[in-house]
């Protein structure tokens, strides 16, 4: 090739490049060159056939070719993907001045709104959410809890069983409270725990005040010198930012749980509005929460030692809770998917679940 041809080929090849409208189009034009049987590969090729003499005159010639044509391939290439890119983000845009007034379909169940307020209070005071499985064994749901095969409380709470395993051994279960998640806490963490554990408990029961479906939260705090006074303490706090009054008196009556001891029903004043109970005053008292002192054997059955770590615990119904706060009467609504009742006691999705957004707001 002359010295003239091959200033031809380097003037169509660049031009090529230069028009190369898509990285597509560029890689043709690349192959036509640089391919197996490409122009410039074939005047490389002819390189081995050349005098040494010739050579030594095209050569240089011929690599600077090569070289150019590499240069504006990469050039080209940069230009097309930057252009690319242009466009996606052009076209990806948000206007983040938007207002956010577009209507939102649906609400959020009174039931998911308490479940955000208490994990908001307790947070406040320290508690992380903790979850678990709703299918459980019966080790984490009853023994580790000082439940006993035998012991009554098993037959009390009703329990949903599934049929046992293969072995016949095992018939896991579904929990009747959330306790199983504090157990499994302890036994995956190291004191000191400070925990909250809301979620759905089942129980073979359903009248006007029980669903075999139910929400529940527990309280769990492990430490060391933990007293009744802490329990008290807590309780008041958590029960005065959850009704939104500083008028709320709490009654520690003497019971019995398996899984404390000693065991306390927490009753609190309540007074009449406009014919209806609301927590409050000291016109009567109702029955909220059940709670006590962990029993030094749950602390044991998850491996700790009771004598150097001890707790308080306490479990209440989220249903009640929210009928109480929010002036429903029927606990069966709850359940029924009535797009009436969920409008008008639903919240706002964009709502946030703070105190002042709660009734006093
Ligand atoms: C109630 C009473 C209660 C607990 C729950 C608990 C959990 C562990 C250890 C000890 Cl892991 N106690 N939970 C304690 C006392 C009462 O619930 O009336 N619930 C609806």
């Amino acid at each position: 090739m002359t010295t003239d041809e091959i200033d031809q080929l380097r003037e169509d090849v660049l031009a090529a490049i230069d028009v190369a409208a898509g990285p597509d189009a560029l890689e043709a034009v690349r192959v036509h060159a640089l391919g197996k049987q490409g122009t410039v590969t074939a005047l490389l090729k002819s390189l081995g056939k050349m005098t040494p003499e010739e050579r030594q005159v095209q050569g240089p010639r011929i690599h600077g070719l090569r070289e150019a044509v590499n240069a504006a391939i990469g050039a080209r290439r940069e230009k097309l993907e930057a252009a690319i890119l242009a466009d996606k983000l052009a076209s990806e845009t948000l206007d983040m001045t938007l207002p956010v007034d577009v209507p939102t379909s649906g609400t959020v169940h009174p039931v998911s709104q308490v479940m955000d307020e208490l994990a908001e209070i307790f947070a406040d005071l320290g508690f992380a959410v903790a979850t678990g499985p709703e299918i459980e064994d019966d080790w984490h749901n009853f023994t580790a809890l000082n439940i006993p095969d035998t012991h009554p409380a098993r037959a009390m709470h009703d329990t949903f069983y599934f049929p046992p395993d293969d072995s016949g051994e095992q018939k896991m279960l579904l929990r009747t409270h959330t306790s199983p998640v504090q157990i499994r806490t302890m036994v995956d963490q190291k004191p000191p725990i400070r925990i909250i554990a809301p979620g759905r408990t089942y129980r073979s029961d359903s009248d006007a005040t029980h669903t075999p479906m139910f929400h529940q939260v527990e309280g769990l705090v492990i430490d060391k010198g933990i007293t009744l006074g802490h329990l008290k303490w807590t309780l008041e706090t958590f029960l005065k930012a959850f009704f939104e009054r500083d008028d709320i008196v709490l009654r520690l009556r003497p019971s019995y749980f398996p899984f404390t001891e000693p065991s306390a029903e927490v009753d609190v004043g309540f007074s009449i509005e406009k014919g209806k109970r609301v927590i409050g005053g000291s016109e009567g008292w109702m029955e909220v929460l059940g709670s006590g002192m962990v029993h030094p054997k749950v602390i044991e059955a998850c491996g700790l030692d009771p004598k150097e770590w001890q707790g308080f615990a306490f479990g209440c119904g989220i249903d009640r809770l929210a009928m109480l706060k929010y002036g429903m009467d029927d606990l069966r609504a709850f359940f029924d998917g009535d797009l009436r009742w969920l409008r008008h006691y639903g919240f706002s999705a964009l709502d946030v679940p703070t105190l002042s957004g709660g009734v006093g707001a």
